[in-house]
């Protein structure tokens, strides 16, 4: 069966890997509708070697169309994808405007794919925060098989996070820098050129980010299992691509190191990448441009029982965004619609 697929905020970082990745995965696609808005309309985008004119995200412009991916910020995805769900399409939305409602699912689909099924309540699909997507596909098999009591994460994440603008940001400071030029400040409230900030999304009145915060939530929601302590530092680093994890947990079963290392190896979307003899270990320009999580330096944390320490790598665009978005589309295609 074909499908009648739209993608909203085509023309942004993430929606043009969507495009790439639904021809890349040779998704069933009888039509393609990519839309944006107003100041896009007159462009044209390439799908499998096609020009495709962007449309204006409106709320018309969903009539015939079977799955929409959506990715054009929160506020967007609030106002159209109710009405994309009323039009008769299924909405997979890569913004946190749905991801903790009780009647839209949160997926990834190494870890709770079965949830999918939920879609039937509003139409509607969340596709979780990139952070969140990665550490779940490599903690996912210790969860099952180990239990978890507690996770401690700090990210290392990259500006292709924030969007087109601040790729070009980090780049147009880092050029100015070289040449003793000053370099404007305007996506973060610092530069982020040779800097780190730990401060991503907005802060909230517990001391915590949004970010963060997401990492706690999601995480609980996705393993079906409030019990699990999560605390996070998020950092945003001047890398263009790829977010890097430093997680550690606490099993509520002891673990043999071993089993850890061998059910990594062979967990699903997740590369073992751990000879640390060898320097070789996950690195952002490793993860970016394809759909693997990294995960190497798997070493115990010798200061608690059941302490087990991880670095955890992946595209946060590809995997961390459009490719798991993707994946849910394709366990809909397959299983639902
Ligand atoms: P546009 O290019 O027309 O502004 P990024 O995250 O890389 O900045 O991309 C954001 C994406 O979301 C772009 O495709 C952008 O379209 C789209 N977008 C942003 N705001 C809106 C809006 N209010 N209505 C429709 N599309 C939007
Ligand atoms: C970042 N994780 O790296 C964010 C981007 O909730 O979908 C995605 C924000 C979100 O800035």
């Amino acid at each position: 069966k074909l499908f009648t697929v739209a993608v909203a905020g085509a023309t942004g970082a993430v929606g043009n890997e969507m495009i790439r990745g639904l021809e890349s995965r040779n998704f069933p696609v009888k039509s393609l509708k990519l839309l944006a808005s107003s100041r896009s309309v007159g462009r044209t985008l390439k799908f499998k070697g096609e020009d495709i004119a962007v449309e204006e995200l409106t709320g018309d412009a969903f009539k015939g169309v079977d799955i929409a991916l959506f990715s054009a910020g929160g506020g967007p995805s609030l106002e159209f994808a109710p009405k994309a769900a009323a039009a008769g399409c299924v909405v997979v939305d890569n913004s946190s405007a749905w991801r903790m409602d009780a009647d839209v699912p949160l997926v990834v689909p190494e870890a709770n794919p079965h949830a999918v099924a939920g879609y039937v309540k509003k139409g509607i699909i969340a596709n979780p925060n990139c952070s969140t997507i990665q550490m779940l596909v490599a903690l996912n098999p210790i969860y099952r098989k180990y239990g978890l009591r507690r996770i401690v994460v700090s990210t290392y994440q990259a500006v292709s996070g924030s969007g087109k603008k601040a790729i070009d940001e980090l780049s147009g400071q880092t050029r100015a820098m070289i040449h003793d030029a000053s370099a404007a400040v305007s996506v973060y409230p610092h530069r982020i050129a040779f800097n780190c900030l730990p401060h991503i999304d907005v802060f909230l009145e517990n001391g915590y980010t949004k970010e963060e915060m997401k990492m706690v939530n999601e995480t609980r929601k996705i393993l079906e299992d409030s019990t699990i302590g999560v605390t996070a530092t998020t950092v945003r680093v001047p890398v263009f691509y790829g977010h890097s994890e430093a997680v550690n947990v606490e099993t509520k079963t002891p673990f043999d190191i071993q089993d850890i290392r061998a059910m990594l190896a062979s967990a699903p979307g997740v590369r073992l990448v751990d000879e640390p003899s060898a320097n070789v270990y996950p690195m952002a320009i490793d993860a970016q441009g394809q759909d693997d999580t990294l995960v190497g330096r798997i070493r115990r944390d010798e200061s608690i029982e059941n302490g087990l320490n991880l670095w955890i790598v992946a595209d946060n665009i590809r995997k961390g965004a459009a490719t798991n978005t993707i994946q849910i589309a394709e366990i809909l295609a397959e299983k639902y619609l």
